[in-house]
């Protein structure tokens, strides 16, 4: 049979990587064909991302395919949420974005709250009310005269600014603009009440597309420097974590997914958006999905907590994640336990350190050794996730029956298991390439090789290795759940 190849862009907070997908034979195979660092970089007060170093990653991924005549079909681009570029006029993109970890929105919704109730946002929106969401950062901008949006024609979110970036075309995909917070998911569509608080118009966006639509093919320009045709470029679900979930290898619906990168997205797949007063009050999110399918989850803190310690770490130490696992393995359970989601915890200049105070001002020992800080990492991540798991139980239409971890967190089997632990469910681990899955399936579907999303989880379960985990220490995780609840503070 014939084989047909897809070329995946995955770019996450931390790094990001191009990947080649092969589909044949009723199988999926991946290759990894470059990596690479994602930095933020802090200038002048704000913190932003190269859109540019991005760009030319994505170039030299796309050369490697040139140069080993790889006949890909299409390309698809999913990025993290959120963050967005301005584009003037003339075409050109105004500045490198903002990162969403800028401090320009703290204290943002409770100035936009000012203008219309946080209720009200929430019941349009669907959306979990974070500083750093699209409505928020563009209402900042706003309100500070920001000379970039002032002289914004266009407004492109990171997927589809890269995507216009090789085809010259402006598109906004549903799933990256759900997550927003602009949307109505009632309607699919931009909710002007919202967007005339920021200050901008419907106009500023591009077309509005839905996963799996042509969004162009490669520029002149593009096809010259990389020595490749007029390939494709596709709307995956630009989101990655819309890509991720896409990909979990489920059998049926009544599961809920873990999706464990810098952030952990912890939810369950739903028909219709769960909005109510529970959902509001947990302050759950409810993000577009593919085959008009709503994510119905919450952002928890994730692996960027360990990534920023091993940074610092790196200047005397640089620990695998193996020997970090070993170490927190070597040392007691449940010394000191933090909430992972406390504001102390979302960009601090040291990330010890902001451990160490949280520690101090919740009265437990300040854990010193890289062992000690890993274990009370994973400690605290998973009592974390068994406390989003117990909300969203109650609230899932359905009973939760089994957890799929999948994204590079899957691949850690020791905070697998003490999730597992934690949640008192049977644990799937994997794929941990979850996200470039997604988005090769995407292209799949929309070259018409799968039919839907069934069948696209079908062939993927039928591809790839995971990982199976039973509950244990059901007693000892129940007494340190009381222990992290004991020592819970949203105001550290
Ligand atoms: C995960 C993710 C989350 C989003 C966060 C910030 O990579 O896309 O879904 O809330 O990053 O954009």
């Amino acid at each position: 049979m014939e084989h047909t190849y897809f070329f995946a862009v995955d770019l996450g907070a931390t790094s990001g990587r191009t990947i080649l997908g092969c589909l044949g034979e009723g199988k999926m195979e991946l290759k990894e064909l470059t990596r690479f660092p994602n930095h933020i970089i802090e200038t002048g007060g704000h913190c932003y991302w190269d859109i540019y170093a991005l760009y030319n990653e994505i170039i030299r991924g796309l050369k490697v395919v040139a140069k080993d005549n790889l006949p890909i079909r299409s390309i698809g681009i999913d990025t993290w949420g959120v963050d967005f570029v301005l584009v003037g006029k003339d075409g050109e993109l105004l500045r490198n974005p903002y990162c969403y970890r800028d401090p320009h929105t703290v204290g943002a919704p409770e100035e936009y709250f000012t203008h219309i109730s946080r209720e009200r946002v929430y019941d349009i929106t669907g959306i979990q009310i974070m500083n750093f969401n699209s409505l928020f950062q563009l209402s900042t901008l706003h309100r500070n005269h920001c000379s970039a949006l002032e002289a914004a024609d266009k407004i492109l979110f990171m997927p589809d600014a890269l995507s216009y970036m090789l085809t010259g075309k402006m598109v906004t995909e549903y799933t990256i603009a759900s997550t927003s917070q602009m949307l109505n998911p009632r309607t699919k569509r931009f909710e002007k009440e919202l967007l005339d608080i920021a200050g901008i118009k419907e106009e500023q966006f591009g077309r509005f597309v839905f996963p799996g639509e042509p969004i162009g093919v490669l520029t002149e320009e593009v096809q010259k420097i990389t020595g490749l045709g007029a390939i494709p470029v596709i709307a995956v679900a630009g989101h990655d974590t819309g890509s991720a979930v896409a990909a979990v290898p489920a059998q049926d619906e009544r599961f809920a997914y873990l999706s464990s990168g810098t952030w952990s997205l912890m939810g369950i797949e739903v028909k219709d958006a769960i909005i109510n007063k529970e959902s509001f009050e947990q302050n759950f999110t409810n993000e577009g999905g593919v085959e008009g399918t709503t994510r119905f989850l919450k952002n928890i803190c994730g692996m960027w907590l360990l990534e920023r310690c091993r940074k610092e770490w790196e200047a005397t130490n640089n620990y695998s994640y193996t020997e970090l696992i070993d170490a927190a393995l070597a040392v007691p359970a449940f010394r000191s336990v933090i909430n992972p989601d406390a504001p102390c915890f979302a960009n601090p200049t040291s990330m010890i350190q902001a451990i160490g105070h949280y520690c101090k001002e919740t009265n437990q020992p300040v854990p010193q050794s890289y062992g000690e800080i890993t274990r009370c990492i994973f400690d605290s991540l998973a009592l974390r996730y068994k406390q989003i798991f117990g909300y969203l139980q109650q609230m899932a239409p359905f009973p939760i029956e089994k957890l799929h971890i999948i994204g590079g967190g899957s691949r850690n089997n020791l905070l697998n298991q003490f999730t597992c632990n934690a949640v008192g469910v049977p644990v799937v681990a994997g794929p941990s390439e979850g996200t470039a899955i997604g988005n090769i399936m995407l292209q799949a579907k929309a070259n018409g090789l799968v039919s839907d999303i069934a069948a696209m989880r079908q062939l993927i379960s039928t591809s790839i290795e995971t990982v199976s985990f039973e509950p244990q220490q059901a007693e000892e995780w129940e007494e340190a759940y009381k222990t992290y609840l004991a020592h819970y503070r949203e105001d550290i």
